[in-house]
């Protein structure tokens, strides 16, 4: 076979001028105009606002390349693109090849008859994805639901629907070849698809069938050479012909080394390797895939408190941990593995165990899935339809949704990460109604795709799998009536949009938690990143076109108030917002562990950004931990100390939550003090946390205290240790924070060298000090704590690796510690 990659240097030129730039491929135009400096910064001020005659124009790439006469003399040629965004229409040597309109399909097309030896030519140009989607809604009348910062009509283009805007991202719908395109050729016969399935019945071993296809130029003798290897060694092997194309190799692999997920075991992967062979031996084609070995099921049964929801992963059933996951670009051409890496490592290290690669954004690229392989991370994979009626009444839209759904299941199908496969992002809470004519899909309409196409698709492609028809979804009764406590999945919205509470998370007691969020502002070294010193207000143009959710910025503030005293700059604001964020989303998570296994998962909206922008995050675009992550860290730790005051009933509860696979023995401490630090009355216990349980450990009588000090004037510092370690520690407040009268907390600070460019900070406090933080002036880092509390005689150590290597003394420069004090003033 041979492969003549394509990608590179190529030119591109807007329709109907004659200027021709410079362009990579795989790329879109808007990072070419970047690079060939034809426009600014896209996410600097507004400049996204002047940047949209880009999307309005249709785009032409051309390149030239060579063909070799052995290569035009093979029995197929073929071009083949993995991803063309969106309208393309290709031409080689001036001849057009074909047409297409779908950026989540893998297209192929004879290319035999118009290459020609020696050198070649193809243009590929992209019509405007937002004339088309106007085109297609002046034709059917009216639109479906969109939201107030989507384009409307997005819903007729397979292309990427938050490009077109949302609550938190810009409107870009960009163009280009976005994912690498060659032209193959072969002789007789090449690999059509391998599908590998375990069967996990018989202790001690693992069988694998390896199903080969192959598509044939004409009749010959094909043989399947199917390997298993794990570290480097061959550890099973078959060889065997193929019969009408087809062959199955049946594998053992004895003493497996089972797939686990974040926190519950190792990640071993085992690599599948199949070569197609000629009657001469000659390999014709061959592919290679990264498999773990594990069972991983949605489990739904009837139980005390209506149908279970819960994952179960070789035999176990777990607590899902986790958020959901957008795209980590505007332009997700641009994004590398590196990018991934690190924003999954980010993930990782606050002890996820779960992702939702959410309906709205991108079937991710193979490094994503790989990634999350390596590291354990689970996913949660919504078919790309999100908050629109969608025309499921356009057969060819159906045609062109089969064919993508089928190449996405084929491409990854193996990856042991993922978990699930779900129609949609909540079609079913509001979109689906009487009819078109009302902006709303009718049940009709929307069985045809969630409950008949997508779940026929992964039955044939990949029936081990669960499918699950929307996100939210009730499986009980009316299914309209969306989050419904007994069954199915939920979005828990009330708290933000719905403006209630905190406190209100507390009356929801959901099986699992697919979406509940809370908005902040990113922290200062990201908003200098796109605002002038003008900008910095929270009210300023650009500040709110750094907002897409509506009066977002208002209802910050609306919250902050509820909780927080009125910060005193612009700065403090930003920070402020991001533990008003923490806490909203630790008031949900702890309760929601609390109630295993009622409640089954917690994915909270949303993990990462795909520009600069106020939002639901914990990471920003730049990667930078919100102090939601560093929470995160904490509340979703595998042992967990937490509390549930009731300043009304005069007690406070005392539970610890454990994820681990065995009881362990843990020794918990709780230290009451009043505001300036002095221990009131303090206790502790050793218990054994069972395993995958919640235990309410303790239910203390505050009574006395609150009637002695005051609601006001108590805190309650808790630790839980397994010998000497601290694993977790939490704080009880009884009253809200903006109601304390805390001292200034006399934080002192000590850096040491650690080796390898990291530093350890000692932090002491004389009073107690609330959520320090701690960051770099101008370099970035994370630190191994941050937006913790601070009790008075502890010391607390965190360790720092700077992103780019300083010195001590830069350090000392550079540091920033603050905590809730420094709000005020
Ligand atoms: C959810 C999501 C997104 C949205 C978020 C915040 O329901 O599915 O569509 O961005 O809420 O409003």
């Amino acid at each position: 076979m041979t492969i003549i990659d394509l990608c590179g240097e190529w030119k591109v030129t807007q329709s109907g001028t004659s200027e021709s730039m410079p362009a990579r491929v795989p790329g879109c135009v808007h990072t070419d105009l970047l690079a060939a400096n034809k426009i600014e910064a896209p996410f600097y001020r507004d400049n996204e606002a002047k940047q949209r005659w880009i999307e309005k124009a249709d785009w032409k790439y051309t390149r030239a390349f060579d063909i070799a006469p052995e290569t035009l003399a093979q029995e197929r040629v073929l071009l083949r693109c993995y991803g063309l965004d969106t309208l393309a229409t290709i031409k080689i040597n001036g001849k057009k090849v074909a047409a297409t309109d779908n950026m989540f399909r893998t297209w192929e097309f004879d290319v035999k008859d118009v290459l020609q030896e020696g050198a070649n030519t193809i243009e590929v140009e992209f019509a405007s994805p937002t004339a088309y989607i106007q085109k297609r809604r002046a034709e059917r009348p009216p639109d479906g639901y969109t939201g107030l910062n989507e384009m409307a009509g997005y819903a007729w283009l397979r292309k990427e629907p938050c490009s077109f805007g949302w609550d938190w991202g810009p409107i870009f719908p960009t163009c280009g070849i976005w994912r690498p395109i060659q032209i193959v050729a072969f002789n007789c016969a090449r690999l059509a698809d391998v599908y590998i399935q375990q069967d996990h019945a018989t202790a001690g071993a693992v069988a694998l069938d390896v199903s080969v296809s192959a598509e044939t130029v004409k009749d010959a003798a094909l043989t399947a050479v199917v390997t298993v290897s794990f570290d480097g060694k061959t550890i099973a092997e078959a060889r065997l012909p193929l019969v009408n194309g087809r062959a199955t190799a049946q594998l053992k692999i004895n003493d497996p080394k089972l797939w686990w997920p974040l926190n519950m075991g190792d990640q071993p992967l085992y690599t599948v390797k199949v070569d197609l062979l000629d009657a001469s031996g000659n390999i014709l084609d061959s592919t290679a895939k990264r498999i773990g070995l594990r069972t991983l099921k949605l489990d739904r049964h009837p139980d005390a408190f209506g149908e279970s929801f819960q994952f179960v992963v070789n035999d176990v059933p777990f607590f899902a941990k986790g958020a959901n996951w957008i795209p980590a670009d505007s332009f997700v051409v641009r994004l590398t593995r590196e990018d991934y890496a690190r924003l999954l490592k980010s993930a990782v290290e606050a002890n996820m165990n779960m992702l939702r690669v959410w309906g709205g954004g991108i079937y991710e690229n193979d490094s994503f899935y790989d990634l999350c392989d390596e590291l354990g991370i689970c996913i949660w994979q919504d078919f790309i339809f999100s908050c629109s009626a969608y025309p499921t009444f356009d057969e060819a839209l159906m045609a062109n949704v089969r064919a993508e759904a089928e190449d996405n299941v084929r491409r990854l199908r193996h990856h042991p990460c993922i978990a699930l496969w779900c129609g949609n992002n909540e079609l079913e809470q509001y979109l689906v109604g009487d009819s078109w004519q009302d902006g709303k899909m009718s049940w009709e309409d929307y069985s045809k795709l969630f409950d008949k196409l997508l779940p026929e698709v992964v039955q044939a492609l990949d029936p081990v799998r669960d499918y699950w028809p929307s996100s939210p979804h009730t499986p009980i009764g009316d299914r309209s009536d969306y989050n419904d406590p007994t069954c199915g999945d939920a979005h828990l919205w009330a708290v933000w949009h719905g403006r209630q509470p905190f406190e209100w998370y507390y009356g929801c007691l959901h099986r699992f938690n697919s979406e509940f969020g809370f908005q902040s502002f990113p922290e200062p070294k990201t908003v200098f990143g796109y605002t002038l010193p003008q900008d910095r207000n929270i009210t300023s143009y650009i500040m709110e076109q750094h907002q897409r959710s509506g009066t977002g910025n208002s209802l910050i503030i609306q919250y902050m108030l509820d909780w927080f005293r009125l910060p005193a700059s612009f700065e403090a604001t930003l920070w402020l917002s991001q533990i008003l964020q923490g806490m909203a989303i630790k008031h949900a998570v702890e309760h929601w562990r609390r109630s295993m296994p009622r409640g089954m998962g917690t994915l909270y909206w949303q993990l990462n950004d795909c520009w600069p922008v106020a939002s639901w995050s914990s990471l920003d675009y730049h990667g930078r931990w919100k102090a939601l992550h560093y929470m995160a860290k904490r509340f979703y730790s595998p042992l967990l100390i937490s509390a549930l005051p009731n300043v009304k009933k005069g007690v406070v509860e005392i539970h610890v939550t454990s994820d681990l696979l065995a009881a362990k023995n843990v020794d918990i401490t709780w230290n009451l003090t009043d505001l300036e630090g002095n221990t009131i009355s303090r206790g502790g216990e050793s218990i054994q946390a069972a395993p995958r349980e919640n235990m309410l450990v303790e239910s203390l009588d505050m009574q006395p205290y609150l009637d002695k000090y005051g609601a006001r004037n108590l805190l309650l510092w808790m630790e839980l240790r397994t010998g000497k370690s601290i694993i977790s520690s939490n704080l009880a407040l009884f009253a809200r924070p903006k109601h304390l009268e805390l001292s200034d907390p006399g934080i002192t600070t000590r850096v040491a060298e650690s080796g390898n460019d990291a530093f350890t900070i000692t932090l002491k406090a004389r009073k107690p000090a609330l959520w320090v933080w701690l960051s770099l002036k101008d370099t970035d880092a994370v630190f191994s704590d941050s937006f913790f509390h601070l009790s008075p005689g502890n010391s607390v150590k965190i360790t720092v690796s700077p992103a780019s290597p300083i010195t001590r003394a830069e350090l000392k420069k550079q540091l920033i510690v603050a905590s809730l004090m420094d709000t005020y003033s």
